[in-house]
């Protein structure tokens, strides 16, 4: 079947595109569009075109698995100017997502209308890519600078409401897209036609204004490159003429396309498309999920519930007395009242999805439950009894799961009936935010339970990855491998900022010893001595001698740094040189690159080790763990990624 077919209404030409999944811009697609140009061009009886396309949604942009090969004609620039230059005015009729070449194809058009609820965006930066079909050179002459900005260096697409008053597109309709576009080419018509953007004039910002952008977005980016280059384009499309700035968008484009920064993004692109539907699963029926139970509503519990909440389930949360019920839900009604107070939230949804949850102490609220997952203290007694209710009360054919971060799930579910139907689903803080969802079958889990949880995770908007059974699963055994190997470099005498200002400067957020600050140190180390009560061998680290004589981290106003009261600024502390001194071996002069490669080096080297013992099933799982869960930069593509052999 033809990627591009035509279709008459009367004096108005119907180009319909066809090229699933999502109609990308491949080179079938590409030439299809060119030749109807010239065909409807050549074709008196036709006044105006209509642009639509079949399936889930509109162009969505250019086919990102022809970015490793030569380009081959026609190009998509000159496709966008062929289109503007048709001999017909051409209508957009955007449903779904008009993105990346997508949209820069509808800004070759001379209007664009879009369905309620579709979206129009360019979101090349997140590819490490510049747009490269003159989105940043149209885009200003369309809709002003400012806007332009906000949308090629965000690269957050913008609803059709909120599009249309900036000028993106020119309509929003309801109900049959292309009568209504038919009708909309009809009319248009009847009027003088707007000229073609990149004949529009674009009106420079005021003073100052690049020099802003360029500050806030270099801090913004830590280190990721795609989005300073695209300003500078955006800078050029406004201060040099039309064809001056096609060039240079151009070149950058293509500089960009085959850096390593695009490979790493692209790694991850693919990766996470390819996260929620793992081909081991593919002959596996994930169960249907329309009633949930919590159990625990602590900060854990309570941000699972919303998540869950938010995916409009009803949700159950049990806690084992009524004050501790109240405290659930007020942690819940927390989350929500910071969502309405940061304006993520209108007050009628948030009080909607509050409402979703009800508290209980009763178990047998729980009884119809399709799923519960378990969220409560980390004590394998505490789990078990939890799991023992659960199996007295719950449908034998419901999923329950737990959330443990370190315990083993096989002794979690010891005794439980129908043992194929537990799961370990491990979230990560604020459960309700955080993208990762570790998903730990022990070996009795059905198939069809672990399908569940992936379809569970695609419902949440999480990235579901799938981990065996060891000590902190994907995520945590290589965090813990990372903060052994920062304390080791600090016993060779590097010092503790400069291990993490290296990691900043790698693009994590914070390095380790910030992030054991913000977070506590005591977590990790009632772990060891939880640990080392039940005779295991483990060694005392440099935290323990921390944690041992009050530092804590933040919240007790020292933990590998001072600070001060109130502010979370931290400053290098003599009483942690004096208290580790005994510890120290040297005075190792490593540059920041050494400790940043050294120490995610350490990182890949455990995956390497996780994955030989099957407890990933890919290294681009272990990419999305880090990624997701640990702050790992997105354009270094993970630790698996960044290291391997090129
Ligand atoms: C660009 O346009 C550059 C230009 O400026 C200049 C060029 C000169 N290409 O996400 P889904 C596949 S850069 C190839 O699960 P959804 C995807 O891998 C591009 N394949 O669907 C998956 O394959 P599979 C700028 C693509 O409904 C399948 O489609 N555009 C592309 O949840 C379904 O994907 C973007 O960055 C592509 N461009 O969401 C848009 N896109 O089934 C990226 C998707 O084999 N795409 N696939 O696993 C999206 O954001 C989402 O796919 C979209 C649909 C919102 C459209």
């Amino acid at each position: 079947m033809s990627v591009v077919t035509i279709a008459r209404e009367g004096e108005i030409a119907v180009v319909a595109v066809n090229n699933p999944p999502v109609n990308a811009l491949g080179q079938m697609l590409r030439q299809g569009l060119w030749d109807a140009v010239g065909a409807l061009d050549a074709d008196p009886s036709v006044r105006a075109v209509v642009l639509i396309c079949e399936g889930r949604t509109f162009i969505a942009g250019a086919d990102v698995t022809e970015f490793g090969k030569p380009p081959v004609p026609p190009h998509l620039p000159d496709l966008v100017d062929c289109i503007e230059g048709a001999a017909k005015p051409w209508v957009a009729a955007i449903h779904g997502s008009a993105l990346g070449g997508g949209f820069e194809i509808a800004m070759g058009c001379r209007f664009r209308i879009a369905l309620d609820g579709a979206s129009v965006g360019l979101p090349e930066v997140g590819l490490g890519i510049v747009p490269g079909a003159s989105g940043t050179v149209r885009t200003p002459r369309l809709a002003g600078v400012e806007a332009a900005v906000e949308l090629v260096t965000s690269g957050k697409p913008v609803k059709a409401a909120k599009a249309a008053p900036l000028g993106l597109v020119d309509a929003v309709v309801t109900g049959d897209l292309r009568s209504e576009a038919i009708s909309f080419a009809r009319a248009a018509l009847e009027r003088p036609l707007p000229p073609p953007i990149s004949r529009r004039p674009v009106e420079a910002p005021e003073p100052g204004f690049w020099e802003r952008q360029e500050k806030a977005i270099w801090k913004r980016a830590r280190g990721e490159i795609a989005p300073l280059r695209a300003l500078a384009c955006l800078r050029k499309a406004v201060e040099a003429d039309f064809s001056d700035a096609m060039a240079f968008e151009r070149a950058t484009f293509l500089e960009l396309r085959s850096s390593e920064q695009a490979a790493a993004l692209r790694h991850v692109f693919f990766a996470e498309r390819a996260a929620g539907r793992p081909s081991h699963l593919a002959a596996a029926e994930p169960l249907p999920i329309r009633l949930a139970g919590v159990v625990g509503g602590g900060t854990m519990g309570a941000g699972i519930a919303v998540a869950l909440s938010d995916a409009g389930l009803p949700v159950v949360l049990v806690e084992r007395d009524g004050e501790a019920v109240e405290k659930g839900l007020s942690n819940i009604r927390n989350v929500y009242d910071g969502a309405v107070k940061r304006g993520r939230m209108t007050p009628d949804t948030a009080a909607e999805r509050l409402s979703r949850v009800t508290g209980t102490t009763d178990y047998a609220a729980l009884a119809d439950a399709d799923l519960v997952i378990e969220a409560v203290f980390e004590e394998i007694g505490v789990k078990r009894a939890v799991f023992g209710e659960l199996g007295r009360i719950c449908r034998p054919d419901a999923v329950l799961a737990t959330n443990t971060s370190y315990l083993d799930p096989r002794l979690i579910a010891e005794g439980l009936p129908n043992p194929e139907r537990f799961i370990g689903l491990h979230f990560f803080s604020p459960a309700n935010v955080m993208k990762l969802l570790e998903i730990v079958p022990v070996p009795e889990t059905a198939p069809a339970v672990v399908a569940t949880g992936f379809a569970l995770g695609r419902m949440l908007g999480k990235i579901p990855v799938q981990a065996g059974i060891c000590e902190g699963f994907i995520g945590n055994r290589i965090l813990k491998r990372y903060r052994a190997s920062a304390e080791a470099l600090v016993r060779q005498g590097v010092a503790i900022d400069a291990i993490d200002a290296a990691m900043r400067a790698y693009g994590f957020a914070m390095g380790p010893f910030e992030a054991q600050d913000l977070g506590g140190l005591d977590i990790a180390f009632l772990q060891r001595e939880g640990a080392r009560a039940a005779g295991q061998d483990v060694a005392e680290t440099l935290g323990d001698i921390l944690v041992r004589v009050g530092r804590k981290g933040q919240k007790t106003g020292g933990g590998w740094y001072d600070y001060a009261a109130g502010d979370r600024t931290p400053h290098p502390s003599t009483a942690v040189a004096e208290l580790l001194s005994s510890q120290i071996n040297g005075k190792a002069d490593l540059s920041a690159k050494e400790i940043a490669e050294s120490l995610v080096g350490e990182m890949a080297e455990e995956g390497a080790a996780i994955l030989s013992e099957g407890v990933a099933r890919q290294a681009s799982d272990i990419d999305l763990v880090e990624i997701h869960g640990y702050g790992f930069p997105r354009w270094r593509g993970g630790p698996m990624f960044a290291t391997r052999s090129k």
